[in-house]
């Protein structure tokens, strides 16, 4: 994949020749498959890419809890409710194994989450698009988690340890996920015509948002090439992304719903479908925080923030109290 995206023009990265030895033992332990660890030796680029990613992860994950939680008091039933409130709750908890694993690469959880409410930090676009109806909470199990999914197993063997070993749990949590949105739209298209066209319409909405999840084109990525290097990507944006499509459109047929795509078509000679390519305009508008929902998400989560300072104020008075007790008993 590295040599294919350095002919698509993504960033140059410099040539084993052009490495300092020190940079020279690190991509040799990269390509030998040895796992970086906090404490190794590592390229300040490699923490740069690493803290980028992570925290952009982490940031995804708990905003990603809003657009579903905005359901969870009008779920159908019992069980449903339970379902999604447990989906809700896995979602905040990858989001802190994925500031733990950033923090061990020297970054406070405070600075990660003051860099998001300040607009530095990003998080994915697909969270800035609403929830309509219920069945949106299929669309996204189904579609949201089913990229997330495949976006994150080839993580489970990138090259930095923490960020490898948090993956692992994650992709097991997203697995249950993507299987509960699947039975959602299951439930829906057994139903009645209004319910199918519900389904329908939340695969219309959410199928493009869902594509744009993996990246930009590999032609325009500017990170993919350094970071297939360092052994953070192992597969491409556009490689990804095939997957998807590749893997999703026989589910949809099982359902008996319609991916919204005039282009698509199965090619025989390649062995994958063939697709439209994401609005690039949408895309990048998204990413520059004009989506139909940024404002609000992060509008959301800052508020949360402050409201919850109280507690953290507490804890913080309850551990200095326990600290200074634990002094004097000494
Ligand atoms: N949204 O050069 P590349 C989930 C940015 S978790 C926003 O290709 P890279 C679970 C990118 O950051 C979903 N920004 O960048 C869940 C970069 O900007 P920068 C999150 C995007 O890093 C389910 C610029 O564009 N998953 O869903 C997006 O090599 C349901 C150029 O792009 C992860 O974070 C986007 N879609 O590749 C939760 C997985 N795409 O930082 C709740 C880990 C690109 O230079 C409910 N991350 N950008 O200013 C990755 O694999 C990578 O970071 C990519 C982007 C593939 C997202």
């Amino acid at each position: 994949m590295y040599a294919q995206l350095v002919e698509t023009g993504a960033k140059k990265v410099p040539t084993l020749a052009e490495m300092t030895p020190e940079e020279q033992a690190f991509q040799a332990k990269i390509d030998a498959g040895i796992k970086i660890e906090a404490k190794d030796w590592m390229p300040e680029g490699y923490r740069k890419t690493l803290v980028r990613q992570i925290s952009q992860h982490a940031h995804s994950e708990i905003v990603g809890q809003l657009p579903e939680g905005n359901w969870i008091t009008r779920a159908p039933s019992l069980k449903r409710k339970s379902i999604l409130l447990a989906k809700v709750q896995d979602e905040g908890g990858h989001g802190l194994y994925l500031y733990s694993a950033a923090e061990t690469l020297g970054v406070s959880r405070e600075q990660m989450v003051d860099d998001l409410h300040a607009g530095k930090a990003r998080y994915s676009s697909i969270f800035n698009y609403p929830t309509l109806t219920w069945a949106d909470m299929g669309a996204i199990g189904w579609l949201v988690d089913g990229a997330a999914i495949i976006n994150q197993i080839p993580l489970c063997r990138c090259s930095f340890g923490p960020y490898a070993r948090a993956m692992v749990r994650i992709c097991k949590e997203e697995s249950f996920h993507q299987r509960q949105g699947y039975d959602i739209m299951i439930s829906l298209m057994r139903g009645t015509a209004a319910q199918q066209a519900m389904a329908q319409d939340a695969l219309n909405r959410w199928w493009w948002p869902s594509l744009m999840m993996f990246g930009p084109s590999d032609a325009e990525s500017i990170n993919s090439a350094q970071s297939a290097q360092w052994g953070i990507k192992l597969f491409s944006n556009d490689e990804l992304r095939q997957k998807m499509v590749d893997q999703t459109v026989p589910q949809a047929e099982h359902l008996g719903l319609r991916i919204p795509d005039p282009d698509l078509k199965w090619n025989e000679e390649r062995g994958h479908y063939d697709f439209g390519a994401i609005e690039r305009d949408e895309f990048y508008s998204v990413l520059k925080g004009n989506g139909p929902c940024n404002k609000e998400r992060l509008a959301t989560r800052v508020k949360a923030h402050e409201d919850g300072a109280w507690f953290r104020d507490a804890l913080m008075a309850h551990a200095e109290k326990r600290a200074a007790r634990a002094g004097k008993a000494a």
